[in-house]
């Protein structure tokens, strides 16, 4: 039972199908802030129309500030009202100039929404809903308006004053204050706007743009992380330049601006001119970030610089039409990555994130449609559905209409709707047109949740061959019955003798239930290689042999193929394992090969010889057994250690002495080397822990250091602890360095890692206000799929614990966190009830947060 309270007191549903136009319109706004940690006082001045021919008063929307005064026209008024959170204000001509005042107190803002202090310094976060606790204002994505702002603050603790646009004026003031002023020539809608007060220093360079503008770029930090930001700097003139060859898209303001904070909810904010970032975004250097790390700041920093056109220069007319910046902007950074380095390690890498959170999303209580139907908290559908899947759809349009189709179809979008607040359904048009193709049927991807299974066999008759496909779109929450999709399946067949390609590569549009796709003129007996380069994000199952996927893990053509070859093998060997049926002669022999393949590049051999994680494991099973996936899993690690040991102390050597460099080779080597050191772990060699160790004590980066630490916490050998110790003194003082040592513990396959972890949260260290270090115990744990679910529920009661008191502070990343809780249905009814039990107490704590209302009273049904 739910409890009646809270359902009461959260009942609001926002749907798509009820959204209507702004009543007003905002063409302009003025905001000054006299800013102070304790008490801000926000002025705002919006001049206000009618948007057409109705009565009603303008409503504004607010949360949590004190209302000081409001004015029409000059004069003051005291015939508004407060209904709900909202102002209104009684208006009767066409245009308006309405004046609020209003206080409020950001050093006690914990929620990291609206204006807040970090480290000292004043920062803002308005998406989604986030403006609204700064001022009164329609704070809708659909309403537009032009900003100038105004701040004031102490000269001594905030000499730097930042906001969205370029800077107009600035001045000192006799009290040791002083202001500056700023102004945004785009129109945008409120959730983009920013500012920053802080005692920082920057690090500039500049970029000319494609029409020969110059552009001063500035990353702004505090003064001791000023030699951390140059990685970030240089991607972000890699990123520009890329979006102008790509897309034909320039920059449009004289400055870019870029803040790192340590306390942020996410990982970034695409604010126009203005971006602020989680500083694990952008402070690196090979001391203190990993290779991973590096790759992730360039992601992230062009992700936001994309978003200037996909969400800011074009933006949502509503949350529900969130994919449409999001799903674009992931495809677009992920292109980038990808041109940066290796395509095929890095199509890998976005697969394997996609099935580890995407693919449980879309078959668990929260699952979703890219395009929702309605949600209770816009901040929890900012989820993996919405933004990786989201990108699916966009790569499954690039695939259908070819480069040059997509290419007339992104510049159709971006022409047509520059300026305003447009919808997935503009977008899917724009293809349509631009690349003259019919889209109808795949629109259903954007309303249908649920991952598609298809089943693909392949017979062979002489020289002919028939791919038989049937497909399937599961039930999901709400969505019952579900219509076939459009699955762009890449396909080509290879001779299993001569190891050759027999067929050219054909996209097949497979659109019905039932298909059958014919090949004539075979040679000999064909082998499938199927969804080649993931061509849709669906789940396929073959009739293929073990000798087939080994076959394909070793003469596909497409890198992305061979590894999910090798995926495949290893997965229905750990499946069979945990039922009992134990064969690892395959997998060691592809592994083997794999590894001998000296034409393979390094980064895509360490990729390759993983095993799939335990939850991806699990996912495959009607019923998890966590114990049972570890132990199978465990045993296939041991035994392609032991056997293969000599490969692995060799693959081992050969990035033995390298001097660092973050070059993709350096990173090849390094990859490859922690994943070496693992399996020699795994096969119980007596020397492992020293050789773990010597790597950890004499790395000259993060990412070697890493890897010996990762290996040494799961280990048995007491020298664990010591480099743990050594691993604390050393990066104590560093933040972000320290969310590592938290987080290796809480990913740790020991059989301690519960007590461990529960013991960590009350280290001195911990701390529920910084959401970093929240997400490294507690969403690491949570991750950790034996540790979290052993049998008498601690786990899920520690995560309850967590969450309720978390949610206190700061309720959007409490209910980030809850996912894990929601997957009893997964798992035996004893820990289904425990999980059950936790949801419930989690649903009837009093004074709950809609956000974790929502997930937890969803994830029950
Ligand atoms: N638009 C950002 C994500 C983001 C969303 C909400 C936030 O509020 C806490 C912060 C960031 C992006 O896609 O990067
Ligand atoms: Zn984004």
């Amino acid at each position: 039972m739910l409890d009646i309270q809270n359902s009461l007191a959260h009942p609001l549903v926002i749907r798509r199908e009820d959204y209507t136009p702004p009543e007003w319109l905002v063409p302009e706004t003025k905001l000054d802030f006299d800013l102070d940690p304790a008490t801000t006082r926000v002025t705002a001045i919006l001049s206000v129309t009618r948007n057409g021919d109705h009565a009603s008063p303008l409503r504004l929307d607010g949360a949590g500030q004190k209302p000081l005064s409001v004015t029409v026209d000059g004069v003051a008024i005291n015939d508004w009202r407060i209904d709900g959170e909202q102002l209104v204000i009684p208006l009767t001509g066409a245009a308006h100039v309405v004046e609020t005042q209003v206080e409020i107190a950001p050093d006690r803002n914990t929620q990291l929404m609206g204006l807040y202090a970090s480290g000292g310094n004043l920062c803002t976060q308005c998406e989604a809903e986030g403006f609204r606790r700064i001022t009164y204002f329609p704070d809708r994505p659909d309403v537009l308006s032009v900003y100038s702002v105004r701040m004031t603050a102490d000269q001594k603790h905030f000499p730097v004053l930042l906001a969205n646009g370029d800077p107009v004026e600035q001045g000192d003031l006799e009290d040791g204050r002083h202001w500056a002023t700023w102004h945004d020539p785009f129109p945008k809608p409120s959730y983009l706007f920013a500012l920053v007060a802080g005692d920082l220093t920057v690090n500039r360079s500049s970029f000319t743009t494609m029409s020969g503008r110059e552009v001063s770029l500035g990353i702004w930090v505090r003064e001791a992380d000023l030699p951390k930001t140059d990685h970030a700097l240089k991607a972000l003139e890699l990123a520009m330049a890329w979006d102008e060859t790509t897309y034909g898209r320039e920059y449009d303001l004289d400055v870019f601006n870029i803040v790192a904070v340590d306390d942020f909810n996410f990982g970034a904010m695409e604010n126009k001119g203005l971006n602020i970032f989680n500083s694990r975004y952008i402070l690196a250097d090979p001391d203190t970030a990993t290779d991973y790390d590096y790759d992730a700041i360039a992601a992230v920093v062009a992700h936001e610089y994309f978003h200037n056109w996909s969400g800011n220069r074009i933006t949502c007319r509503d949350w529900f039409q969130l994919s449409l910046k999001e799903g674009f902007t992931v495809y677009r950074d992920q292109g980038f990555s990808a041109d940066q380095g290796s395509r095929a390690v890095r199509r890998i890498e976005d697969v394997r994130g996609l099935r580890a959170s995407q693919f449980p999303e879309d078959s668990g209580p929260l699952a979703h449609p890219v395009r929702p139907e309605s949600y209770q908290e816009i901040s929890n559908f900012y989820t993996a559905t919405i933004y990786n899947k989201g990108a699916e759809l966009i790569r499954m349009m690039a695939a259908i209409l070819g480069p040059e189709g997509f290419r007339a179809g992104t510049d159709l979008y971006f022409d047509r709707y520059d300026g305003t607040a447009a919808t997935c359904e503009d977008f899917v048009t724009s293809m349509e047109e631009g690349g003259k193709v019919d889209l109808t049927q795949f629109r259903l991807w954007y309303s249908q949740a649920g991952t598609p299974r298809v089943s693909a066999s392949l017979s062979q008759d002489g020289d002919r061959a028939t791919l038989r496909l049937a497909q399937q779109v599961p039930a999901t929450p709400g969505q019952p019955v579900k219509s076939p999709m459009v699955l762009p399946l890449r396909v080509k067949l290879f001779g299993a003798e001569s190891g050759a390609a027999l067929t050219d590569e054909r996209l097949v549009l497979f659109e019905d239930t039932l298909d059958t796709i014919v090949f004539e003129g075979l040679a000999e007996r064909a082998v499938l290689s199927i969804n080649r380069g993931f061509s849709a994000p669906v789940v396929v199952e073959t009739d293929r042999t073990a000798a087939d996927l080994a076959f394909l893990s070793a003469h596909d053509d497409d890198p992305f193929a061979r590894y999910e070859a090798m995926q495949q093998l290893m997965l229905d060997t750990l499946v069979a394992s945990v039922e009992g049926r134990t064969d690892h002669e395959g997998v060691i022999a592809a592994v083997a090969n794999t590894l001998a393949d000296a034409a393979l590049d390094l980064a895509f051999v360490a990729e390759a010889v993983l095993l799939p994680s335990e939850s991806f494991i699990g996912d495959q099973m009607a019923v998890v057994d966590p114990e049972a996936i570890f132990r199978a899993r465990e045993t296939l690690r041991r035994d392609l250690g032991t056997r293969l040991e000599a490969q692995w102390r060799q693959a081992y050597a050969r990035g033995e002495g390298q001097p660092y460099a973050y070059t993709p080779e350096g990173k090849g080597l390094r990859r490859l080397r922690s994943v070496a050191l693992g399996y020699i772990a795994a096969s119980g060699a007596a020397d492992a822990a020293d050789l773990a160790f010597a790597q950890f004590d004499s790395a000259d980066n993060m990412t070697d250091r890493m890897g010996a630490l990762t290996t040494l916490v799961s280990s048995t050998s007491d020298i664990r602890t010591t480099a743990l110790d050594i691993f604390y003194s050393q990066y104590c003082d560093n933040p972000l360095v320290l969310d590592k040592w938290f987080q290796a513990q809480a990913q740790s396959s020991r059989d301690d890692t519960g007590a461990v972890v529960a013991g960590l949260a009350e280290h001195a260290d911990f701390t529920l206000t910084n959401p970093n270090r929240a997400r490294s115990l507690i969403g690491a744990f949570g991750a950790n799929q034996r540790a979290f679910n052993t049998a008498d529920g601690s786990g899920y009661r520690f995560l309850a614990d967590q969450l309720i008191a978390l949610d206190r502070l700061n309720p959007q990343t409490a209910a980030k966190l809850l996912p894990p809780l929601g997957r009893w249905r997964r798992f035996d009814a004893g820990r289904a009830e425990l999980m059950r039990a936790e949801l419930e107490r989690i649903v009837r704590t009093p004074g709950l947060s809609k956000d974790l209302f929502e997930q937890a009273s969803k994830s029950l049904e």
